[in-house]
């Protein structure tokens, strides 16, 4: 992993992603792959090289390839859970035709790709709590029904033509750098945000609805450390269980309310949201990624609740 090409550079993962890469391959070449409209600015942007990067664009994908001869695409474009059921004729397009753009692009050129999957892949039949590596996956909402076919496709490409293909399925991704769009797990980030401007804040999920979740640091680091795994340890490839964290809106309240007792929040439950996190698991057994590539969370609820506290009070409160 030398040249690097992360699509979908400014959305939540990949703006901290593309920066954790130029860091630690500062040998290589990391591309900040956008759409117009959502253009790189500020370190992002002066950092590297950056360039229009849309995945239905097969002919551009693949010039941007040769061009900075691309060993390695992380490909993080999707529309998240809730905007998909708004919109799922386009989520198919961007998570399915776009990957396919990807993966016959990888294909020729010879890269490897990651493209994440998510606990959004699971569904009401798949079990709730230790949900195993291999197990059902009926989702019900298109973002699911395009995440499970992303870990089909991507396995296909592998055993049918040798490419590299690996990823994980995310929780619920926690940051502050970065705003997520459109995800059933938003709420967890919004929170922090409110009780940090000292704002009420609107959840919309409802008391006692468990979801994996995870700090973006440790999410990050599993992307990279994914991807520089030693392949013959690899049984499984799309995608991996990785778990750190799991908790229903009440108890994130109460570990916010520890450093700041004001926080004040009431309920409009958003019932697609909400039909969405029932069919989500409550916690994954990720035993297979710690074994096959020694995956290992740093941050529990508590040290990211300080640490996502600490760093909002720096952004918001200047
Ligand atoms: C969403 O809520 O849609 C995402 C996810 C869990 O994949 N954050």
């Amino acid at each position: 992993m030398k040249n690097i090409l992360v699509i979908g550079s400014t959305g939540q993962i990949g703006s901290e992603l593309t920066m954790k890469l130029r860091r630690e391959i500062p040998s290589g070449t990391v591309v900040a792959g956008y759409i117009p409209g959502a253009e790189p600015k500020g370190e992002l942007a002066e950092s590297g090289p950056s360039a229009v990067a849309d995945v239905r664009d097969a002919a551009g994908l693949a010039a941007i390839v040769s061009q900075y001869r691309i060993d390695t695409i992380y490909n993080l474009a999707a529309l998240l859970s809730a905007v998909a059921e708004r919109k799922p004729l386009l989520a198919w397009d961007i998570q399915m035709n776009g990957l396919l753009n990807i993966l016959e692009i990888a294909r020729e050129k010879g890269c490897a790709v990651f493209t994440p999957s998510s606990i959004g892949s699971f569904g009401p039949e798949t079990p709730r709590v230790g949900t195993p590596q291999d197990t059902i996956q009926r989702p019900r909402s298109m973002y699911g029904v395009t995440k499970v076919a992303t870990e089909l496709l991507s396995d296909y490409y592998f055993h049918k033509y040798g490419v590299d293909t690996r990823s994980v399925r995310f929780p619920g991704l926690i940051s502050y750098t970065t705003l997520p769009g459109g995800g059933t797990t938003d709420y967890a980030v919004e929170v922090y945000y409110s009780a940090v401007k000292g704002e009420e804040f609107v959840c919309p999920i409802a008391p006692g609805t468990y979801m994996d979740m995870m700090y973006m640091p440790d999410a990050l680091q599993a992307a990279v450390h994914l991807m520089q795994a030693d392949p013959a340890r690899l049984r499984h490839r799309n995608s991996f269980n990785i778990a750190s964290m799991s908790f229903e809106p009440e108890q994130l309240f109460a570990k916010i309310r520890e450093y700041i007792p004001e926080l004040r929040v009431k309920y409009e439950v958003d019932p697609v949201r909400q039909a969405i996190a029932e069919s989500w698991p409550d916690r994954m057994d990720d035993a297979c990624a710690r074994e096959e590539w020694d995956w290992e969370p740093a941050y529990d609820l508590d040290s990211m609740t300080r640490d996502m506290i600490r760093h909002l009070r720096d952004k918001l409160l200047v």
